[in-house]
């Protein structure tokens, strides 16, 4: 915690929303009657009522649909409506705080990171639309997940506003609060309703309907690659076959540490990408090599450094690591190391209250053994000989999956051997296997960990506009 007076401040700020109930409904361009609504509650504290919600009805979807059409402001108008929603959201940054703390679990420093992910992605979008030259798709689907709520609900949403197209926006299940108070605030900035619409609710119903619309022109979609292909599927049966799918899925993300590494630095970078946020990053390390002849040290180096680790309420300043999202999530990775068994080499008490999974590790022959990406605070471990490094990196490109890959190494020529034989989205060389910074280092996947471009890079926005025309046979010749 680099700036403990300043998140001294945040913190106090933030106190004010601790009781707060926040709401959640449909933001659409039209009238429909009311639906019910439910409580939701805190992951880290069940007797803590976070917000009422109210999910858009099957009518809800038809009536935004009807309504929904591109944004025809210039593309410098644009431009000025995102940068007033980025200075929104930091005008408004305490109460976002308080709801990603209560609602998603997020520690104070997780938070302020997506909030300051969450404003870049809207400044450089922003700046991304004055360069423009092509007209929008028309009306982008955007769903996204829960573990970046609002970065990458926000980010996705900017995409496609910055190109000028019209946004059906659909939060996660787990996280409909920040989603409708960001909705909000860009709603403020002066994206108009019938422009950007807000349809809480389920994936199997509000999702698929709005993925397999043909009034819809394209989508962009952040989660599994399970629910990605399900997508693909709906919109090759429903909408035109121009329409894009922008995906960013998931990966089982491998590191190597040789015995040349720097052990202290690179413990440090393995907890923190393998335990923050409780694991529940796409990018976050899950399968972990250690040459051979230093895994016992480097285990025990490991263990330690995991002893630190304090879970509880991620409210607290103190928390190292807070719950996993929800009770779904919690029972399916506690089966899974309940079914690994004496494979768990290292575990934490978790605290009895709340949806908690303690870090853990489990030994692993090689990512071969790992069937399915496990989204919690689980690290797989394995050792290897040099003479198997071809191997190991041949078994982490058959998992199929890329997006993040860590070395740990003061071998120089290693470097450029391993990054060639590997094809993933993002390396990370002795440092921290930690997600994306816009602008400078844009984040996404290979294979099936999604569909490029990467988000907060220079062709992103581009893809939520008309193609290039293609040159047809009848032009100039020669
Ligand atoms: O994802 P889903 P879930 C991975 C991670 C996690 C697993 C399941 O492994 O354990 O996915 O998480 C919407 N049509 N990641 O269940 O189901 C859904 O409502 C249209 C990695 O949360 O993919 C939500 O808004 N939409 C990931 C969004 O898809 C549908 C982050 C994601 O949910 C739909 C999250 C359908 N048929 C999970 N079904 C990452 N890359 O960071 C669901 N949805």
């Amino acid at each position: 915690l680099a700036h403990r007076p300043e998140l001294d401040a945040l913190e106090t700020a933030r106190d004010g929303y601790r009781d707060t109930v926040f709401t959640a409904a449909p933001l659409i361009a039209g009238d429909t009657p009311p639906g019910p609504e439910v409580q939701t509650t805190n992951p880290a504290l069940p007797s803590d009522t976070v917000g009422r919600v109210r999910n858009a009805s099957a009518d809800d979807v038809q009536t935004a649909l009807a309504a929904a059409t591109p944004w025809t402001a210039s593309p410098s108008e644009r431009a000025a409506v995102l940068k007033r929603a980025a200075a929104l959201y930091e005008d408004h940054h305490a109460r976002l705080f308080a709801i990603l703390a209560r609602e998603a679990g997020k520690s104070l420093p997780d938070a302020v990171g997506e909030l300051r992910e969450a404003a870049d992605f809207l400044l450089y979008y922003a700046e991304q639309a004055e360069g423009l030259t092509r007209p929008p798709r028309g009306i982008f689907t955007c769903i996204s997940p829960w573990n970046f709520p609002l970065a990458i609900f926000t980010g996705q949403i900017a995409g496609a506003l910055a190109a000028g197209n019209g946004v059906l926006a659909k939060p996660a299940e787990q996280t409909p609060l920040i989603g409708h108070a960001a909705i909000e605030l860009l709603h403020e900035a002066g994206v108009p309703r019938e422009v950007l619409q807000f349809l809480p609710g389920d994936g199997p119903t509000v999702g698929a309907a709005l993925t397999s619309d043909p009034r819809v022109d394209g989508v962009a979609f952040t989660g599994s690659t399970e629910t990605a292909q399900a997508i693909r599927r709906a919109m090759a049966d429903h909408l035109s076959p121009d329409a894009p799918l922008i995906a960013e899925t998931g990966g089982i993300n491998a590191m190597i540490v040789d015995s040349t590494a720097l052990p202290e630095q690179a413990v440090r970078d393995i907890v923190a990408s393998a335990f923050q946020s409780a694991g529940q990053r796409c990018s976050a390390l899950r399968c972990l090599y250690v040459q051979e002849d230093i895994a016992p040290a480097f285990r025990k180096m490991l263990f330690g450094a995991m002893d630190e680790l304090r879970m509880g309420d991620p409210w607290h300043l103190s928390t190292d690591v807070g719950p996993v999202i929800d009770a779904e999530a919690r029972d399916g990775i506690a089966d899974y190391l309940a079914a690994a068994g004496g494979r768990v080499l290292h575990g934490l008490t978790a605290p009895q209250d709340g949806l908690f999974i303690a870090p853990s590790v489990v030994e692993v022959g090689g990512i071969r053994d790992i069937e399915r990406e496990v989204f919690g605070p689980v690290l797989h471990l394995a050792t290897f000989r040099p003479n198997q490094l071809d191997q190991v990196l041949a078994d982490i490109r058959e998992t199929g999956f890329g997006l993040t890959f860590g070395l740990h190494t003061r071998i120089d020529d290693r470097v450029q051997y391993v990054t060639e034989r590997l094809a993933v989205g993002n390396a990370y060389v002795n440092r921290n296997q930690i997600g994306a910074i816009v602008a400078s280092q844009p984040f996404g996947g290979e294979g099936l960990s999604g569909t490029g471009p990467k988000a907060g890079g220079p062709e992103y926005v581009a893809r939520f506009t008309q193609p290039e025309p293609v040159a047809t046979a009848s032009g100039p010749a020669g």
